[in-house]
Parts: structure tokens; C-alpha cells; sequence
């Protein structure tokens, strides 16, 4: 196959002072920042399905992008093509992992046999060129959510047929996942939610739902598949309302239903701040849960209401991420993945080269920032201090869960009136954070 990205070469690092747009300016792979390098700690990972599928039609035009290396068919041998295609930007890029879905990669047949053996036939490429190219899986997922069939949902629809088909979509995913040595697999459940409650029973869906991940898990020891399930949360769109809203309602979801040792969760910055929530809310939260696993990481537009799948260029964002990441000793399976689309006017493949390197080089300032406020320690003083009255006295036996109410009480008819407020000095600590940015 003649080459899909010619002209361009590997991205390589350049430095701050570069004007190279083809050319890094923060992300030096090798570079070492907090004990490790800068490429052991953001582990950046390109989505099949946007940098390889998505031609960037919109609900009011059809695709722009050009991509000369796809022949347009739906065929395994194009399919096969396409995977060499990304494979080449993979490295040229010098992204480390990628991920994908089933149906991303290979067409779907006719049946489900068909289905799988055209996967099968992809992946043994996808297999080839990973040990070709050093570029590893860094999750695999299944489509339940494009085709007709999943109209209700997968795993929460009202027909047990699509739940059948689901659960053997996943199986053979699963497979695919742990057939290319991937460290993860996720669920994103796009339709498993509703539209209008007149015609769902919640209680039921919510069941199945759960019913769903524990043959999952079976299914991942059955076959021996070592890597670390993730759930993405989503608040909305497709659906109108998803279960898997935001992290603190996976948390609790999964703690119900005896699933909290087997999942992480997978969060995405723009489905964060679709649940009302900012980007940094939910990672910290996760890692508060000791459940982040993973980021898909981009970037939504605040004036739009939907997911708009931006590469991430914001270094408050990137930070934040970061000192969360770093805060939980990094990453273990999981990494960065860009779960982004180019612009529909960005239609060059040059663009997707443009795209990647900016969201690199924005995480890369972000671990650089991130490394340093930690390094300096003063933010992390301050919130250690701002809770000191818990380390001694009543506040150390309130922690240790020895203090009843009758002892509270007892404490402050003595002392009449609490200990005086310390100024939480927030605009102090947004200056502090600007002087690093
Ligand atoms: C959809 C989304 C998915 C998941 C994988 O909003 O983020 O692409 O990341 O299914
Ligand atoms: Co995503």
C-alpha cells in the first residue's frame, strides 16, 4: 500500500521556541518529569473511530474529510487497508496505544457469524501491525448502539433478542481485546437509557443492566482476559437520560449491584461537563473513589449543548487532569485517549496530524505544571492545614469514629463556642495556580 501520510515524517520534539506546526513543542517522549517519562505517564492513545472513521457529517451536511487511503467500500480488504492507514499515523505521531470498536474496524455482516470472521480478519492485521510498530491496544469496546437492532438499548432494551446479541457482540469483542494484548475494555452504554419513562420500567432495565456486566465479568475469567473494565459515564445523548450519568452515580450503581472490585471508570471531559459538571469535578471525584482508570480526553464548547468532541487544548484542564493523575501515582492500565474529531472544515489529512500534536503538547505543559505545583508542595500545604483540627482532639476522634453525639455534645457545652473559621483564601490559591500556568 503506498503511503496514507506521505510528506510528512515522525512528529518529532522541537521545543518552545520552534514554529514548527508539524513538530512538538512540550511532549519530549523521553524526557523525565516526577521519575518517569513524559511517555510512561500520559500513555496517548488515537480513537479508531474518529481519526479513522468519522468523515465529519453533521445533522445538516454530509462528510468533508479526505481520506485517500479509504476506498469508500464496505469491504474487509478496504477495512484491512484502513487499519495500515492508521497504523502509519500511529507512529508517525508516536502515539503509543490507540483503541477501537468492534465495528469500527470490520464491517458488519450480514449475520452474526459473518460479523465475526470479517473481525477476525481485520484483527489479524490490526495483530500485525501492533508488532510491527510497537503500538499497543490501549482498550477495546463494542458497538451497541449504532446499529437498528440496539433502537431500545443493548443491555437495557425491552426486546431480550438485542440483549442476546449484545452479550455475544461483547464476548466476541472481548476476545478481539485479549487476542491483541489490550490493557482495557470499556462500556460506554450510549442507548442504555430512555427517552420517555411512559414506556420504561426503570427498575427492570436497571436490573438487566447490571445482569449484563456480571456475565461480562464471568465471560472475561472464562477466557482468561487480564485487562481492567472500565465504565465511561454519560449523562445524555443519544438518549435523553443515561444510566451511567456521572461518576459518583456509576460509583454507587456498581457498589449496588456487587461490581465495584471488577470496574474502573473511563472519564471523558466532554461528558463531564454534559452531567453539569467541569472536567476536573469528575476526575477528582473518581480518584477520590479510587476508581479512575482511564481519560478520554477532549474538550466540549461551553455555548453547545452537546458533544462536540474537541481535541483538548485548555491548560487548566490539562493540569487539573494531571494532578489528579499524578496525586493517584498515574495511570496503570489506563492512558490518554483522544476521543476527538478533527473540525468538519479541518478536512486534510495533515489536520488530523495538527489536532493530536496540539492535545499532546497541552497534556505534556499540563504533567510539566501539574509536576511542579507538587513538587513545590505549597497548594497541598494549604489543604493539609485547612484541615489540622481533625489531626488532634475532638476532630482526630470524629475521624477515628470513636466521638457520639452524646460526646459532641458533651464537648461543646464546655467549650460554649466553636474554634474561629480560618479564611479559605481561594483567590490567593487562583493566583498561586496562575503564577505555575
Ligand atoms: C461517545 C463516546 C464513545 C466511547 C466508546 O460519546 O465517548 O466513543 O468512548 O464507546
Ligand atoms: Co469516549
Amino acid at each position: 500500500m503506498a503511503e496514507a501520510f506521505p510528506g510528512i515524517g515522525k512528529i518529532q520534539y522541537e521545543g518552545p521556541k520552534s514554529k514548527n506546526q508539524l513538530a512538538f513543542k512540550h511532549y519530549n517522549p523521553e524526557q523525565k518529569v516526577a521519575g518517569k517519562t513524559m511517555a510512561e505517564h500520559l500513555r496517548f492513545s488515537v480513537a479508531y473511530w474518529h481519526s479513522f472513521r468519522n468523515g465529519c457529517a453533521d445533522p445538516f451536511g454530509g462528510p468533508t474529510r479526505r481520506m485517500p487511503w479509504d476506498d469508500g467500500s464496505d469491504t474487509v480488504k478496504n477495512a484491512q487497508n484502513r487499519v495500515k492507514a492508521a497504523f502509519e499515523f500511529f507512529e508517525k505521531l508516536g502515539a503509543g496505544f490507540y483503541c477501537f470498536h468492534d465495528r469500527d474496524v470490520a464491517p458488519e455482516g450480514a449475520t452474526l457469524a459473518e460479523s465475526n470472521k470479517n473481525l477476525d480478519e481485520v484483527v489479524k492485521v490490526m495483530s500485525d501491525e501492533q508488532a510491527r510498530s510497537g503500538v499497543k491496544l490501549l482498550w477495546g469496546t463494542a458497538c451497541l448502539f449504532a446499529n437498528p437492532r440496539y433502537m431500545h438499548g443493548a443491555a437495557t432494551s425491552c426486546n431480550a433478542d438485542a440483549f442476546a446479541y449484545a452479550g455475544a457482540q461483547v464476548a466476541k469483542a472481548l476476545e478481539a481485546t485479549k487476542a491483541l494484548g489490550g490493557e482495557g475494555y470499556v462500556f460506554w452504554g450510549g442507548r442504555e437509557g430512555y427517552k420517555s419513562l411512559l414506556n420504561t420500567d426503570l427498575r427492570r432495565e436497571l436490573a438487566n443492566m447490571a445482569r449484563f456486566l456480571h456475565m461480562a465479568v464471568d465471560y472475561k475469567r472464562h477466557i482468561g482476559f487480564k485487562g481492567q473494565f472500565y465504565i465511561e459515564p454519560k449523562p445524555k445523548e443519544p438518549t435523553k437520560h443515561q444510566y451511567d450519568f456521572d461518576v459518583g452515580n456509576v460509583h454507587g450503581f456498581l457498589r449496588a449491584n456487587g461490581l465495584i472490585e471488577h470496574f474502573k471508570v473511563n472519564v471523558e471531559a466532554n461528558h463531564a461537563t454534559l452531567a453539569g459538571h467541569s472536567f476536573h469535578h469528575e476526575v477528582a471525584l473518581a480518584a477520590a473513589l479510587d476508581i479512575l482508570g482511564s481519560i478520554d480526553a477532549n474538550r466540549g464548547d461551553l455555548l453547545l449543548g452537546w458533544d462536540t468532541d474537541q481535541f483538548p487544548t485548555d491548560l487548566y484542564d490539562t493540569t487539573f487532569a494531571m494532578l489528579e493523575i499524578l496525586g493517584m501515582g498515574g495511570f496503570t492500565t489506563g492512558g490518554l485517549n483522544f476521543d476527538a474529531h478533527v473540525a468538519r472544515e479541518s478536512f486534510e489529512p495533515v489536520d488530523l496530524f495538527y489536532a493530536h500534536i496540539g492535545g499532546m503538547d497541552a497534556f505534556a505543559r499540563g504533567l510539566k505544571i501539574a509536576a511542579q505545583i507538587k513538587k513545590d508542595g505549597a497548594m497541598e500545604r494549604f489543604i493539609k492545614e485547612r484541615y489540622a483540627s481533625y489531626d488532634t482532639g475532638i476532630g482526630a476522634r470524629i475521624e477515628s469514629g470513636t466521638a457520639t453525639f452524646q460526646d459532641l455534645s458533651a464537648y461543646m457545652l464546655e467549650k460554649g463556642e466553636a474554634a474561629p473559621n480560618a479564611s479559605g483564601r481561594v483567590e490567593m490559591l487562583e493566583n498561586m495556580l496562575n503564577e505555575y500556568i
